[in-house]
């Protein structure tokens, strides 16, 4: 799977997880990518740069992405943290990156939100993007923010974003909650390739999923960017997970008590 892109693609947190996935699809096309990280990668591809940026620090941001084209935002903290650490890298960040598009004038943030920002529904509801936020966690919190203030800059400045809810992006599900939040890689690089490209979105917010046979959210708005699943959690029905469905849809993020947790 390769993604185009004319122009300059700005990629934080591209020495993550998902960062190292799409790098390697816009890499098959020969795209100029600004790398940003804390974390230096543990390989360039041609036609990519590396600039090491906090994101919590808003000048070094604004400097790192002067003559981007558009920004692909996933640099941030990951999982379950101290309400500082997520204040710093994940509000502070997603401000940094939004206020750089607006100052560079960019038109368009692909941003990496989480489902989590829905993670206090129940397992038996079935959620859409326009539903209300029901953070599971400071993380969701911080990832609500991101949802926000992506509305704000749309809405006052004219900046498009689309904020995707990613599930659970890994190569294979890992438990049987995740039967049902699973976004494979190829289809978490599909659905980048169609918020980068697909025109006029304004703020749109879809949830990233597979085509998996059951899932909790609605799949419609990720289908009116034009993003069509090609993977399916059905190919790991062996999968041997005898636990107890989780209660709410954020599965253990609903648990850790976040406010014992030291920054
Ligand atoms: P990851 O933890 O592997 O990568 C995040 C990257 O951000 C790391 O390389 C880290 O060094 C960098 N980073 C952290 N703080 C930073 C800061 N202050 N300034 C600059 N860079 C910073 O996470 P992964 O799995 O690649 O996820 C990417 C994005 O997608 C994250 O925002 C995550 O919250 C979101 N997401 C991922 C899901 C998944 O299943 N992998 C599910 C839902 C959301
Ligand atoms: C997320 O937001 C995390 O970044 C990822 O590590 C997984 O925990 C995922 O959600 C999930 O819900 O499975």
């Amino acid at each position: 799977m390769s993604i185009q892109f004319n122009g300059t693609l700005a990629v934080t947190g591209a020495s993550g997880a998902l960062g190292q996935v799409l790098r390697a699809a816009l890499a098959c096309s020969g795209v100029a990518v600004r790398c940003m990280d804390i974390r230096e990668p543990q390989r360039l591809h041609a036609g990519e740069t590396f600039v090491r940026c906090d994101l919590a620090d808003a000048e070094a941001t604004l400097h790192a992405l002067q003559g981007a084209d558009a920004i692909v935002h996933l640099g941030g903290i990951s999982t379950t943290a101290s309400f500082a650490e997520v204040v710093a890298a994940n509000v502070g960040g997603s401000f940094s990156v939004f206020e750089a598009a607006r100052r560079h004038g960019i038109r368009r943030v692909v941003y990496a939100s989480s489902n989590h920002v829905t993670g206090y529904y129940r397992s038996t509801q079935r959620v859409a993007p326009d539903m209300p936020q029901r953070p599971d966690s400071f993380y969701g919190l911080s990832k609500a923010f991101g949802e926000n203030l992506a509305q704000l800059y749309w809405d006052k400045y004219g900046i498009e974003a689309v904020g995707l809810r990613i599930g659970s992006c890994f190569e294979r599900p890992r438990d049987r909650r995740m039967l049902k939040t699973w976004l494979s890689h190829g289809d978490f690089v599909r659905l980048v390739d169609r918020a980068l490209h697909a025109p006029k979105v304004g703020h749109t917010v879809v949830y990233g999923v597979s085509d998996n046979p059951q899932t909790y959210w609605d799949r419609d708005p990720g289908n009116v960017l034009g993003f069509v699943p090609f993977d399916s959690a059905a190919a790991f029905a062996e999968f041997d997970d005898t636990a107890p469905e989780p209660q709410f849809q954020g599965g253990s993020f609903v648990d850790i008590d976040e406010t014992k947790l030291e920054p």
